[in-house]
């Protein structure tokens, strides 16, 4: 029996590698995440019970895997952003044998640049700050209506949108220079705005993720001595990089409105 089984596994080893080749057909971004959609021709065995596919950083090397039953597609989510993953699948039959690798394939997931996203579709929003009165008119990619919202509006404000709750759509917010107040309506809690004291008068602000975890960290640059005071998000201590100071120096932040 043991020697009929190792029979048919060679075989089905075989057969398998002749049609069992991985198609990376569909690459998609989301707001938080790269997404691929993968699929194969389906083996015409009869004992195919389902496959599975195989996953990582590294050829040949798979860190991860998920079994996608007897399907021929499947749609892989929560890759992170600008990493290169590795591919393959296999089949299995009824008896939980399982077939070599497939041919490997790679996809690049996208670095996920920073937008203006309001409403998180992945795709940059058109938005007017208008400094007179506060407003902040959006123009949804969605196709969704224009909506207004007022927030701001005083002499020293300067908008500073970005993803400061890490939900995948721009919160709106304003710096207030004449008192360095961050004042942010989270996309997440919009009935719950909040203000931060991190700033003054003779700071700019330079929001960015310098930790990477996702959210817009808060974070002034003062160009008297070149000091960047960073106040990251998720609870970390602030903290200060000596970088610049001569008198024309600019902190290279990703524009202004471009920011996530
Ligand atoms: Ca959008
Ligand atoms: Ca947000
Ligand atoms: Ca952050």
């Amino acid at each position: 029996m043991i020697e009929f089984r190792l029979f048919r596994f060679l075989r089905s080893v075989s057969l398998c590698l002749l049609s069992l080749i991985l198609i990376l057909f569909q690459l998609a971004t989301n707001a938080n995440s790269a997404q691929v959609t993968l699929a194969w021709d389906p083996n015409t065995e009869p004992d195919v019970a389902g496959y599975k596919i195989y996953y990582g950083l590294l050829s040949g090397q798979y860190s991860d895997s998920v079994d996608v039953g007897n399907q021929t597609s499947c749609t892989l989510s929560n890759l992170q952003d600008g990493n290169t993953y590795y591919l393959a699948a296999t089949t299995y039959d009824i008896e939980g044998y399982e077939s070599d690798f497939s041919n490997e394939v790679v996809f690049n997931a996208p670095a996920n640049p920073p937008r203006i996203d309001f409403d998180g579709d992945g795709k940059a929003d058109i938005a007017i700050y208008r400094s007179s009165n506060g407003g902040w008119y959006i123009k949804p990619s969605s196709g969704a209506a224009p909506y207004g919202v007022g927030w701001g509006g005083g002499a020293s404000d300067i908008p500073v949108p970005g993803d400061y709750d890490g939900d995948g759509k721009t919160d709106v917010a304003i710096y207030r220079a004449s008192n360095g107040g961050w004042y942010i309506i989270p996309s997440s809690a919009p009935s719950a705005p909040y203000g931060v004291g991190w700033g003054g008068t003779t700071y700019t602000p330079v929001p960015g993720d310098f930790n990477g975890d996702g959210k817009t960290d808060i974070a002034v640059y003062q160009a008297s001595n070149g000091a960047w005071y960073i106040f990251p998000s998720g609870g970390g201590s602030p903290y200060g990089v000596g970088w610049g100071g001569d008198a024309s120096d600019v902190p290279v932040i990703t524009n202004p409105g471009t920011y996530m």
